[in-house]
């Protein structure tokens, strides 16, 4: 007996795991285990016997329940043990990786140009990508004939007759804006003046070089008010270029040119030097063409309902890219469309960066 429970006990010290641990115990304390058995031999003994039997009996249950329960709590720790040491946490690692991407510079030119118009009251307006020849031409006193639809280079949608054959009987030819003026057309249609607005967004056209993209990106600023002058445009272009090249030596040059929606027209010039052998904008050895303006023609007011004898107004524009390339030293234009991560990793901005200048044009 003594040496069956020494066998007993040395098995259950020496169960590998939880299962084996329970097999032992089933085989001691189950309902045929081994003291289990031994229990009920109490019954047919004298009471004599019983007294000497029953605390040996109970004593060795107790022993070897003991015992299971120190083996189960032994292999529990174990386990948990393991557990931890392969779950660990290196508490020093970012929660995430944080965001991978970065704000295109055509996007944070777009956001600092808005922010600059801000500063001036300007607001920004929208309107469709897809446009019709009014809008796009004929209300920006560009007539049927006109061979500036010729230099815009136009994608038209086909008409009846070419290719599509669902198209709408009289329904007027749409096309890709070429500029986003029409923008400022349907502005000056739908709300009163005054008017301060800027209108940036995609423009198309058919062209494609080294400097040139069959879509880009164009900012055009529209001002409609009472009493508007020359005057109010060169200070509104200068106040803006100086706010975006973050420099006080920004010295403009208008120089007479033709647009068939302003009259008089004037191209825009900004001064350049020369540092550390790259071009930049401020003081003047040179200069460069930036944008185009002028007062908006009588016609294009009156196109869109107005009194060209109460209201007058000026108006620019000028290519983001190109904006972009001169503020943060690009050379190629088509990197812009490439969408090379390396590129953009390079030039990109973060998302948390704040477009706002150092200074906005009110510091
Ligand atoms: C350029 C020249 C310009 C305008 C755009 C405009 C818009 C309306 C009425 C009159 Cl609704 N003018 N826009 C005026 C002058 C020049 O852009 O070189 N763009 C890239």
């Amino acid at each position: 007996m003594a040496s069956e429970t020494q066998d007993m006990l040395a098995r259950i010290a020496a169960a590998a795991d939880l299962p084996a641990l329970e097999a032992e115990r089933v085989a001691a304390l189950g309902k045929q285990g081994a003291i289990t058995q031994l229990l009920k031999t109490l019954g047919a003994m004298t009471p004599e016997q019983r007294q000497v039997e029953g605390p040996r009996i109970h004593a060795l249950r107790e022993q070897v329940s003991d015992a299971i329960a120190a083996r189960k709590a032994a292999l529990e720790a174990a386990v948990l043990e393991k557990r931890l040491a392969t779950e660990t946490v290196d508490m020093t690692l970012p929660v995430s990786p944080g965001p991978q991407g970065s704000v295109h510079p055509v996007s944070q030119v777009m956001d600092e140009l808005a922010e600059i118009f801000a500063d001036l009251g300007f607001s920004v307006a929208t309107g469709p990508e897809i446009e019709d020849d009014w809008h796009n031409f004929t209300a920006l006193n560009i007539p049927e004939t006109h061979p500036a639809r010729a230099m815009h280079d136009t994608f038209y949608f086909p008409q009846k007759g070419e290719l599509d054959p669902g198209f709408a009987e009289g329904a007027m030819r749409h096309l890709l804006r070429t500029h986003t003026s029409p923008v400022q057309i349907r502005t000056m249609q739908a709300r009163q003046p005054p008017l301060y607005i800027i209108a940036p967004g995609r423009v198309y056209r058919s062209d494609s070089d080294a400097t040139h993209t069959p879509m880009f990106h164009q900012i055009e600023g529209l001002v409609i008010d009472r009493g508007i002058h020359m005057g109010h445009l060169k200070w509104t272009l200068e106040t803006f270029l100086k706010a975006f090249f973050e420099r006080d030596d920004i010295v403009l040059r208008l120089r007479p040119s033709y647009f068939p929606f302003t009259e008089p027209s004037a191209e825009v010039d900004v001064g350049y030097s020369w540092e550390k052998g790259r071009r930049v904008v401020g003081g003047a050895d040179g200069w460069m063409e930036v944008l185009g303006s002028g007062m908006v023609h009588p016609n294009v007011i009156r196109a869109c309902g107005l009194d060209p004898d109460e209201w007058q107004g000026f108006a620019f524009g000028t290519g983001v890219d190109r904006l972009a390339m001169l503020k943060y030293g690009m050379d190629d234009l088509r990197a812009f469309f490439d969408g090379d991560l390396r590129w953009l990793r390079h030039y990109g901005f973060s998302a948390f960066d704040v477009p706002t200048l150092s200074g906005g044009v009110g510091g």
